[in-house]
């Protein structure tokens, strides 16, 4: 079967290098059509992002499609099986050698519930590889063997998006691509809105509001009318350590330095607790 995405995506409208290569490998390629709405199917119009997602199906050989197997040893479940993997792997190893791909080895991200926890950390770094690859596993996973014999080829990261049980790294892969692409420079609209964001200092963000200034009869904060940049600046910033004291005391934790005024702050909303 041949999904919609299955192959290069067509070519870009502007001659633009594109800055970084991902392929996905899955049996329901058709769940990936997801990435190509809004801001990463932009990119990729736009040649900043080569993104090709691959059937695993279309390396099988027998009749019935085979890409699953009963597990060595006994036990709950279906186990994916190497060879369709490994010929998947090879064909977007000899892709990108088409595509004048760096001489880097390209990074195998395996989503798994075994996988490093992903963070905001992780994804600054992975948008700075030239070619990402994306091992959509499903049933219990995948034959250890082809994992063993990929990390010859690719940097083997084997990643879970968190600490809950998940079907399949369809969703996995989905939640990793966009937070990774949309650090690619030029991917996101404005820059400035990545650097204020939450994670990217280890704040939770301040919240927010719009027109009308009162709205069924509630108020928007005061200051925020006041034009008193520096109050206004003060508050926000006050607003992200009580919110992160109340509910990610975690990142509060990790955090090295914070200001004389940043403390007391920390110590009024304390004392009102
Ligand atoms: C990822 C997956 C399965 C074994 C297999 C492939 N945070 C996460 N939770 N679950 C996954 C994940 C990530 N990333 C995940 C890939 C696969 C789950 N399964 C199903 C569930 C439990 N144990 C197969």
């Amino acid at each position: 079967m041949m999904s919609p995405m299955s192959e290069p995506n067509p070519a870009p409208t502007e001659a633009t290098v594109p800055q970084m290569a991902i392929d996905v490998v899955s049996i329901f390629p058709e769940y990936l059509a997801g990435l190509q709405l809004s801001l990463i199917g932009k990119a990729v119009d736009r040649g900043q992002l080569r993104l090709n997602v691959h059937d695993l199906r279309d390396f099988t050989f027998d009749r019935h499609s085979t890409v699953d197997d009963s597990p060595y040893g006994g036990g709950a479940g279906m186990v994916m099986k190497a060879e369709p993997w490994a010929l998947a792997l090879e064909h977007v190893l000899a892709d990108r050698a088409g595509h004048g791909g760096g001489s880097a080895k390209p990074t195998l991200i395996v989503p798994s519930p075994a996988g490093a926890v992903f963070d905001q950390r992780i994804a600054e770094d992975l948008a700075g590889v030239d070619h990402l690859v994306f091992a959509c596993g499903r049933y219990e996973g995948i034959d250890q063997r082809v994992i063993d014999w990929a990390a010859e080829h690719f940097e083997l990261r084997p990643m879970s998006i968190g600490d809950y049980v998940l079907n399949g790294g369809e969703v996995a892969s989905m939640v990793m691509i966009e937070a990774i692409s949309r650090l690619i420079p030029g991917v996101i609209g404005n820059p400035e809105s990545l650097t204020e964001e939450s994670h990217e200092d280890g704040l939770l963000e301040y919240p927010i509001y719009t027109k009308p200034s009162n709205w069924r009869g509630r108020e928007v904060p005061e200051i925020l009318l006041s034009g008193n940049h520096a109050a206004i600046a003060r508050w926000r910033r006050d607003r992200r350590l009580e919110r992160t004291a109340e509910v990610r005391p975690d990142l509060l934790a990790r955090l090295a330095d914070l200001s004389e005024e940043d403390l007391t702050a920390l110590e009024r909303f304390e004392s009102q607790r």
